[in-house]
């Protein structure tokens, strides 16, 4: 176990507020209600049909939505969507170690569909938005089949640290299959594959011994509520990136990512599979 401001001089320096961007689908008004204070809020746009800080984008108070090209709609949904189930494995994860206290605000970027189709010219978008409005980290539980020089230029010019999901094929991704952001394999961005709670891969999830990073638990069981998948074991690591920011908070990308990785715990089974060859869990943060 390492202490989580192990790169800070100041242990008691963890209340730092973390800008998380999350690139995803729509959001209910239940997650909006769960968020209160840890929704990231445009303090320079009013709800008045006037770009009043005049970034080319009207009424952007929570973030953005690009399919719609408009302010973020919360949906008054009966099932939860997956942009919600994202942000609920984060918040469980960040709250096993901060309690109710907010470490994060959550900026809402909308760049998904209800049939989980998305645009690679909206994902750069959303992440150069995302960029200019102060994030620190990215969330992207979304995967793309196409290669897009832009888009991994973007990334990789990009000060914030990207979690990616190395999606649901069942694929190695040391060979042909695409899937990116994963096989771009960039410095500022960790690539999380899905366990079950036993710490083996998912059947479905994507895995390479030199293109997928870290595992991490990508099962959601509740009471109502059943998911699973990377796009549920990648929030994991982004909840633990953001308890490293909001101890660590001159930190950059790069070195948040090495701390991170340091807290591998290795796993015979993922032996061949992953870069690390081990799982990230909040509990050993
Ligand atoms: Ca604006
Ligand atoms: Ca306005």
């Amino acid at each position: 176990m390492i202490s989580v401001n192990r790169l800070n001089s100041s242990p008691n320096n963890c209340n730092e507020k973390v800008i998380v961007a999350f690139i995803d689908s729509s959001w209910s008004n239940e997650t909006k209600k769960g968020l209160e204070e840890g929704l990231w809020c445009n303090i320079n746009e009013q709800p008045n049909q006037i770009d009043d800080d005049q970034n080319g984008f009207t009424d952007d108070i929570y973030g953005w939505d690009f399919i719609d090209k408009g302010q973020i709609k919360f949906m008054s949904l009966n099932d939860l969507s997956h942009g919600d189930l994202v942000i609920k494995n984060y918040i469980d994860s960040v709250q096993k170690h901060t309690g109710n206290e907010s470490r994060y605000e959550i900026m809402l970027l909308r760049v998904m569909n209800e049939d989980g189709v998305c645009k690679n010219s909206d994902i750069i978008s959303a992440i150069r938005y995302a960029e200019e409005n102060g994030a620190q980290i990215c969330n992207l539980s979304i995967s793309t089949y196409h290669d897009d020089d832009e888009l991994r230029a973007t990334i990789e010019a990009s000060e914030m640290l990207f979690v990616v999901a190395a999606g649901n094929e069942s694929e190695n991704l040391d060979g042909d299959f695409p899937s990116y952001p994963t096989k771009y394999k960039l410095k500022n961005a960790i690539s999380v594959a899905a366990l079950d709670e036993t710490g083996r891969l998912l059947e479905t999830s994507n895995y390479g011994k030199n293109s997928v990073d870290v595992g991490a638990l990508g099962v959601i069981e509740d009471e109502s509520i059943i998911a699973e998948g990377t796009s549920f074991s990648a929030p994991k690591v982004t909840a633990m990136a953001t308890i490293l920011y909001s101890c660590n908070p001159n930190c950059d990308a790069i070195e948040i990512k090495k701390e991170l990785l340091l807290n591998v715990k290795k796993k015979r089974v993922l032996k061949n599979k992953l870069i690390t060859e081990g799982l990230l869990d909040e509990d050993d943060i």
